[in-house]
């Protein structure tokens, strides 16, 4: 309990402390987080996305005029120096400077670039930021990058970054400083919606790698979407019934394959237990993934969380339910839209839930 104040301490001095702007209908933001650059080798685990991700930040993002805020753990100073990754990654730390040039740049520190606040290099970490508000006609949009409620020792210590930077990479041990386990991703989170609730306020962060909506995980949504094709299913009488019942059986099909792969959390205590889920906590997830890479986007009053994946790599979100995927130009890579909310509708809730 003293730890839990602990925290709710520090991120009520970060959110007195952070620079505010305000924003209306007309703007359009895109918040990306977790990108981990490196040499543009191998061990880079930005590499797999680049292409994608460069190619859409060019070609879609800054050509529609999106401030672009970029949340966090952009360089892996944990395993590479500032230069390196600078010079490895010039195309990409051009293009940020193009959106700063135009004022549209907003660059927050997460805890494997936490050194930048030292080293204020290149050109786009001359103003790294601690997070950011936006104020959104009378409310707060508050973002950061979250390793500051999370108590993973190896955070802060410098022997830690000593041991990943010469001893674990050289070995070829996999550095997943990050996605440890559940029950950490799972303290962190709570600290967040613990606090975001209690201002009442919108919070987006990133640092656990695992995209959140509405204070919702994919396993929340998919025990919600059972749920409502239960109820359907009892309502219906006619031959619909095989159709809804095979729906059932692949949902559960896919919230099996996520509990097993550890994506067991405790935020849906919050929809089944005793108390209502306070639609607060928003997490953009990470540009390092497999396949694709999600992000938050804010724009005429919305809020959304779109995956933006390459075709040739993974088909899975081109005919899925419920979710509307859009080619990009002629290319292979696809824009799918996978949550949608209007931002005054959630900010009537949270004032009424919390
Ligand atoms: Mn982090």
């Amino acid at each position: 309990m003293k730890n839990e104040i602990h925290y709710s301490r520090i991120l009520e001095r970060l959110y007195n402390k952070v620079q505010q702007i305000d924003i209306t209908d007309n703007d359009k933001i895109v918040i990306f987080s977790d990108f981990h650059l490196g040499n543009r080798g191998r061990k880079d685990d930005f590499l797999h996305n680049s292409e994608l991700f460069i190619k859409v930040l060019r070609e879609h993002y800054l050509e529609k005029g999106y401030k672009l805020i970029l949340n966090g753990d952009i360089e892996d100073l944990y395993r590479f120096d500032i230069s390196k990754i600078a010079e490895s990654w010039s195309d990409l730390f051009d293009l940020f400077n193009e959106f700063n040039k135009k004022g549209n740049l907003f660059k927050i520190i997460g805890n494997h670039d936490y050194l930048l606040c030292k080293q204020r290099k290149p050109e786009v970490n001359k103003k790294i930021l601690q997070g950011l508000k936006l104020k959104y006609k009378d409310n707060d949009i508050f973002i950061y990058h979250g390793h500051q409620i999370s108590n993973f020792i190896e955070t802060f210590n410098l022997l830690s970054l000593y041991l990943i930077k010469y001893i674990v990479t050289p070995l070829g041990i996999h550095n997943n400083t990050v996605s440890i386990n559940s029950i950490k991703k799972f303290k962190t989170e709570i600290r967040a919606y613990n606090f975001s609730a209690r201002k009442k306020i919108i919070s987006i962060i990133g640092h656990t790698h695992r995209p959140l909506f509405e204070s919702m995980s994919k396993i929340d949504a998919l025990n919600m979407l059972i749920e409502k094709y239960l109820r359907l299913l009892h309502k219906t009488v006619n031959e619909n019934k095989e159709f809804i019942i095979h729906k059932i059986s692949l949902l559960r099909t896919e919230f099996n394959n996520l509990r097993k792969n550890g994506e067991n959390y405790f935020l849906k205590k919050g929809i089944y237990g005793d108390e209502l889920l306070v639609p607060c906590l928003f997490n953009s997830g990470a540009v390092i993934g497999k396949r694709g890479m999600t992000a938050l986007e804010i724009k005429k009053g919305k809020i959304y969380l779109v995956y933006w994946f390459d075709s040739n790599k993974s088909k899975r979100y081109l005919n899925y339910d419920n979710v509307k995927s859009k080619q990009f130009k002629d290319t292979q890579y696809y824009k799918a839209i996978l949550k949608k909310e209007s931002l005054d509708y959630i900010f009537n809730r949270i004032k009424l839930l919390a």
